[in-house]
């Protein structure tokens, strides 16, 4: 038996050969690499794991190439983790993020894919049929010798490829991936979608035979700073930073933002016969470059904070897009006073949010871990180490008999979880932003019957072991190092 290429080294090749990829196909994706390198580098970057994007973003036309995608990516240890209903956020669309669920997993190779797909029943009624009849012209999204090479994995013990099949499987799955600039509609049908509500993602999706890589996310350790630098290397920045304040002592869940997406040329089906790229050509506009930056992860009762507090800061207009830190496009052409005065309100709206959001979530460590907003992973130090060996002949008066008093003992510490997982209303910001709706994200409405629809349908798809809630994987990873700790000390009471 030849030595095989382990699910974790596909992932990484994968993320590798993406990254190449888009490169080629997104040059501006080239220069925030760059951008973000050089920043990371003055903030003597922590960032030592491999230099790959942490995510990449899809989206998918139907459930079965949802399916599909579940398997070709299960070959890479990739796991639908959490579910996204942007139709509270009034986009046609529904989401999983496939991840590695181990931390080891994950710090080999932390690369994820946020995959959407279209939901055409809640399209308007008029748009249905065409909707209906672009699917149908949707062509099998891997080729025959790629699923082959799924199955192929799938049935092997332990997974993995060989050298040879990982070079397959991974150029199928970028070819899968690849721009396409022929797209399978006319003129008229692409005015007639572009018109639509959300009509540019409806373009991205249904315009097109097959999926296309939507953007990659490389990691920064000072978002600040690259949203800042985009300007001066020619990038045009999104307008605000999606996710929680700056300037926290202790960062929590995840702050992203994206250079504008870019036009690309596409060719209509009547032109495709002859010279395409002609003036006839037409253009589309739907992918980007992101960056994000992770922070801790909140217990379930921190991200009910944190929910409450984004509501708040829309109710009170504080969130929104205009409260950029960047070159943001509304102020290109405005006069320099009235860009002061923009610029002191911004920042006026930015500071309270912040206040709004220090109310809600506590900003220090230990009092966010006592009030169980944020995950904790518990390991004994050097002093426990060595107490753990003489534990069994420690009398009960030396034995700390809970965590807490191994935690002032100095015998455990702790540290926060980062967090892993994509948040709902950040994506939805992030969608918008580049599909030239630049605006209000609007509030989440209350749209239960449609969440429930969305998951059931998601899950089907997924199977039985799909779609693992995120918050049970923080909480075994928590419980599992408790309990290390606790064995080792001789605490009983975990
Ligand atoms: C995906 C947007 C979601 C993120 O980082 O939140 C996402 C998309 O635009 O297709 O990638
Ligand atoms: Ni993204």
């Amino acid at each position: 038996m030849p030595s095989l290429v382990s699910p974790t080294q596909l992932r990484l090749r994968f993320a590798q050969a993406l990254t190449r990829m888009y490169r080629q196909e997104v040059p501006q994706y080239a220069v925030l690499e760059k951008l973000v390198d050089q920043v990371n580098a003055q903030h003597k970057s922590t960032l030592s794991l491999p230099e790959i994007p942490r995510h990449g973003a899809v989206r998918l036309a139907s459930l079965e190439e949802m399916r599909i995608m579940s398997r070709f990516l299960g070959v890479m240890d990739m796991k639908s983790v959490g579910h996204y209903n942007l139709a509270a956020a009034s986009l046609p669309v529904h989401a999983t993020a496939f991840r590695p669920t181990t931390t080891q997993d994950m710090a080999a190779a932390p690369f994820r894919l946020f995959t959407s797909v279209l939901r055409p029943e809640l399209l308007e009624r008029d748009l249905q049929p065409l909707a209906q009849s672009l699917l149908a012209q949707r062509t099998p999204i891997f080729s025959a010798r790629t699923l082959e090479l799924v199955r192929v994995a799938e049935q092997r013990a332990g997974g993995g490829l060989t050298a040879a099949e990982a070079d397959e499987f991974v150029q199928g799955g970028c070819e899968t991936l690849a721009w396409r600039h022929q797209v399978s509609i006319t003129r008229a049908q692409y005015g007639q979608l572009k018109a639509a509500r959300n009509g540019d993602l409806l373009l991205d999706i249904l315009a097109f035979r097959n999926p296309h890589l939507n953007h990659l996310t490389p990691a920064t350790v000072a978002i600040e700073a690259v949203q800042r630098g985009m300007h001066g290397v020619g990038l045009r920045a999104k307008a605000s930073i999606e996710g929680p304040p700056a300037q926290r002592a202790c960062p929590v869940l995840l702050r992203q933002t994206s250079f504008l997406a870019v036009d690309e040329g596409i060719v209509f089906e009547e032109d495709a016969d002859g010279s395409g790229h002609g003036p006839k050509g037409g253009s589309h506009c739907a992918r980007f470059g992101e960056i994000e930056q992770r922070g801790a992860a909140l217990t379930a009762l921190g991200r009910q904070r944190y929910d409450e507090v984004v509501a708040r800061g829309t109710q009170l207009g504080l969130l929104s897009a205009a409260w950029s830190g960047g070159p943001g496009k509304e102020h290109e052409h405005e006069h320099e006073k009235v860009t002061t005065t923009a610029a002191a309100a911004v920042a006026q709206r930015q500071e309270d949010y912040r206040r709004l959001f220090d109310e809600a979530l506590p900003d220090d460590w230990e009092t966010l871990r006592k009030e169980g907003l944020v995950w904790a992973a518990y390991r004994l130090t050097d002093k426990g180490e060595a107490f753990a060996k003489t534990a069994c002949t420690a009398t009960t008066t030396t034995r700390p008999s809970t965590m807490q008093q191994a935690l002032d003992a100095g015998l455990a510490a702790w540290q926060p979880m980062l967090y892993e997982d994509f948040l709902p209303l950040s994506a939805a910001g992030i969608f918008q932003s580049n599909l030239h709706q630049d605006g209000d994200v609007p509030a989440v409405q209350s749209v239960h019957d449609t969440i429930a629809d969305s998951r059931r349908q998601l899950q089907e798809v997924l199977g039985p072991d799909g779609m693992v809630d995120e918050m049970e994987l923080y909480r075994a990873q928590q419980d599992q190092s408790r309990r290390e700790v606790c064995a080792a000390l001789g605490i009983t009471h975990v």
